[in-house]
């Protein structure tokens, strides 16, 4: 009996202009437009291996080695999403094997520590959704396929493309323009680096599902932001990308972190996710970008403490000699300082 495979890998992406609320529960439908920048896929990513014969008799999923349950709404969202689409180009050609009908094995890995304390539902929706879609020969475009992608968890939409990533919020109640578009590829901007500083390994307090809604529900500076912050600034973030401007696009990067955890504060009872060591990050890389007199680094925090670093690659070594001279850890970056720019900042923190 035959047996149809595909393969594919999908990054991860952290959001520079964030996703933080929803206006439809079911189908993942944002209160906001965001935009994302993905990390190296050699860095970063999940890889999925999907399976389907007619003598499968169950779908199955295994995950980073562990059988695990496929019956979430959110998964069988996905699922029956693109069997519809399968069984639609069937019936327009029958030699097509009725793979619509037919059971998923499917095998899904990480190749990032859970310990990263990055979301891993983005990249393993995305893939998911990606390598179906391969294996069912769907000729739906990449933002077609997003929407898919999306009902799985939002910030999935954004990891089907690589480089800088828009989600259009879309205003349609079925969700059928809520999707995501490239703003450009990673090649457009090459130079640009991402580091995470791992403040926790710990598992987030406050799910990002659940945290969004009593934002939505509570705080009167969401509304600040959903009206009068985010449609400005996705504009101008897309413009700085295009550009390649790194200080525009840093400002508006820090900014818009900021922004979204004072409405997780703003929320009653508020949400913390950032700690003492996070905002010792904020408040180091504003010190480095003065220091230097010209923004080298930007920071942005998801839903728990760990910070994302963007930098242009130039700045690499500068920005790790003065984060290492900080933190004082076995970092591995001491062979790589001179001894002029340790001194300058030993004489920064002296003073
Ligand atoms: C983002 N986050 O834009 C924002 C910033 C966390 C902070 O998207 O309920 O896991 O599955 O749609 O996508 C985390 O939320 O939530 C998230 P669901 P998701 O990346």
């Amino acid at each position: 009996m035959s047996v149809y495979t595909a393969s594919t890998t999908a990054p991860v992406n952290i959001a520079t202009l964030k996703y933080w609320g929803k206006r439809d529960k079911t189908l993942n439908l944002p209160t906001n437009s965001s935009i994302s920048v993905t990390l190296a896929q050699d860095d970063l990513r999940t890889l999925t291996s999907v399976a389907t014969s007619k003598s499968f008799s169950e779908d199955q999923l295994w995950l980073n080695g562990k059988l695990e349950s496929l019956e979430s709404e959110r998964t069988q969202h996905c699922l029956q999403d693109l069997r519809n689409l399968r069984a639609k180009l069937e019936s327009g050609d029958s030699s097509l094997p009725p793979m619509s009908t037919w059971k998923l094995h499917i095998v899904s890995e990480n190749n990032f520590p859970t310990a990263a304390g990055l979301a891993s539902s983005a990249a393993g929706f995305a893939a998911l959704v990606v390598a179906i879609a391969k294996l069912y020969q769907l000729p739906e475009s990449a933002s077609e396929i997003s929407k898919i992608a999306r009902k799985g968890s939002g910030s999935a939409c954004r990891s089907v493309f690589g480089g800088y990533v828009a989600w259009e919020m879309g205003s349609e109640a079925d969700g059928s323009d809520s999707k995501a578009v490239e703003v450009a590829p990673q090649s457009h901007w090459p130079e640009m680096k991402a580091a995470i500083l791992v403040v926790s390994a710990a598992k987030k307090d406050t799910p990002s599902t659940s945290g969004m809604q009593h934002t939505v529900t509570t705080s009167d500076l969401f509304q600040q932001r959903i009206h009068n912050v985010v449609p400005q600034r996705f504009e101008e973030m897309k413009k700085s990308i295009q550009d390649r401007d790194f200080d525009l696009f840093a400002e508006l990067t820090m900014r818009d972190s900021n922004s979204f955890h004072a409405t997780c504060l703003d929320s009653y009872p508020p949400i913390f996710y950032m700690n003492d060591t996070s905002r010792q990050i904020v408040k180091l890389c504003h010190q480095i970008n003065e220091f230097f007199n010209k923004t080298i680094v930007a920071y942005t925090f998801d839903a728990g403490p760990n910070a994302v670093l963007y930098y242009l690659q130039e700045n690499e070594t500068k920005l790790m000699a003065f984060i290492h001279q900080v933190f004082q850890r076995n970092s591995g970056w001491e062979s790589k300082f001179s001894k002029q720019d340790l001194a300058a900042f030993d004489s920064y923190f002296a003073n």
